[in-house]
């Protein structure tokens, strides 16, 4: 996708991002705008518009997020009380930026909306 999609630019290091961990297909980041005390987003490299072209793109790839998810939320310290990892998708779901992002939260109890 390249220059247009701020994710794939914060993937290009044109953008900077807090990083909390990186593999070699996904990228954790701190969101800009926390809607609780942690609150990570959660990518893949390579662009996908949203979790649906992604699950039908490359599942693999879908599931390496997920265990990247997985990873960031044990080193967060949330697996004990427990977090919440969604994705936003498309207008009524509430995206804002169409490069697929897992957001991970936790840190506090959530209520039932968030982002
Ligand atoms: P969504 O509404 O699901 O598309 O969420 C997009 C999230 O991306 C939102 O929580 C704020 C975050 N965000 C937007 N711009 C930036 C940025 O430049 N850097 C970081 N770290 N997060 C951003």
């Amino acid at each position: 996708m390249g220059t247009d999609c701020l994710f794939c630019r914060i993937v290009a290091g044109e953008i900077p991002a807090t990083v909390v961990r990186e593999t070699a297909t996904t990228l954790a980041f701190r969101d800009i705008d926390p809607k609780a005390p942690t609150h990570v987003l959660v990518i893949p490299k390579e662009h996908y518009a949203d979790v649906v072209t992604l699950a039908e793109g490359d599942p693999g790839l879908a599931g390496e997020l997920l265990g990247t998810a997985a990873v960031v939320a044990e080193e967060e310290g949330l697996t004990v009380d427990g977090f919440r990892l969604m994705f936003n998708t498309g207008p009524y779901g509430g995206q804002e930026v169409f490069h697929v992002h897992a957001h991970l939260l936790g840190g506090a109890p959530l209520g039932p909306m968030l982002c």
